[in-house]
């Protein structure tokens, strides 16, 4: 029975399953996880996944290989609660900020920082380089705050500062940070009061909370590991993996 739950494949680290995750979380559905490292997936991922990344999902005879159109694809089979707000224009609001979040804070945080530090060393064994990680630190990601402190709310979340309901806006973007903390890179909240708050209020929500000790757990442990470490700690893990023993390189950027 377990096997018709929905399942994710991808890492509790990727902020893009991060985003899925946490949608599931709101629409109450249970799943299942296979938490491959994306370079590590073997033959039968990549055909699930012909760009080989992560999060892939299976839902049944459905089979999905990017977060947004997993994200909308969930909003479209189980409506309720909805991921995006009311009417056109904050609907398109909401989606601009899931686009900025996975284009210009994936490239910075996730290529830029996060791989640098974390996968660069502990999937193939290598020195950061020090002059993107500069950049990514002094440049791009400020850049991102000072635009994002003149859009987030000083309250609650981006279509609700009174009740702080979540849409897929708040946690596409708080998610790419929770990468930036692993990374050490924390918001400086005297420089960027709204984005700090926002991130810490998202963060903080169930959806996201959950997910954090099988956050620090991934991060802590070898890789080879992480699969039956996780499920020593409750995680949802699937019966069959995408997995294999070698890391390969992507097709994108390394
Ligand atoms: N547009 C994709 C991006 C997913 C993505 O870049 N995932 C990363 C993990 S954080 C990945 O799989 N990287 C491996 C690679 O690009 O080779 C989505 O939204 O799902």
């Amino acid at each position: 029975m377990t096997d018709r739950l929905p399942t994710v494949i991808g890492s509790y680290l990727s902020p893009y399953v991060r985003k899925v995750l946490a949608c599931l979380h709101l629409k109450g559905l249970a799943y299942r996880i296979d938490p491959i490292v994306p370079f590590y997936g073997n033959d039968e991922f990549a055909r699930l996944s012909p760009l080989r990344r992560v999060p892939v999902l299976i839902d049944g005879d459905v089979v999905l290989a990017d977060s947004s159109v997993i994200c909308a694809y969930l909003d479209e089979r189980y409506p309720d609660p909805p991921l995006l707000p009311q009417g056109a224009a904050l609907r398109a609001r909401a989606r601009w900020f899931e686009e900025y979040a996975d284009s210009r804070l994936g490239d910075t945080i996730v290529w830029h920082l996060y791989n640098q530090v974390v996968i660069r060393r502990f999937v193939w064994g290598e020195a950061p380089d020090e002059a993107l990680l500069r950049q990514a630190r002094e440049v791009e990601i400020p850049q991102s705050l000072d635009y994002l402190e003149s859009e987030l709310p000083a309250q609650g979340t981006l279509f609700d500062p009174q009740h702080g309901t979540l849409s897929l806006a708040d946690v596409a973007l708080a998610a790419f940070f929770r990468n930036a903390a692993f990374a050490r890179y924390s918001i400086d909240a005297t420089r960027w009061p709204r984005s700090a708050g926002f991130v810490d209020r998202v963060l903080g929500h169930p959806a996201l909370a959950t997910l954090a000790p099988f956050e620090v757990l991934s991060l802590r442990t070898p890789i080879a590991q992480v699969r039956d470490a996780l499920a020593a700690a409750g995680a949802p893990i699937s019966e069959h993996s995408f997995g294999s023993d070698a890391p390969q390189r992507g097709l994108f950027k390394t």
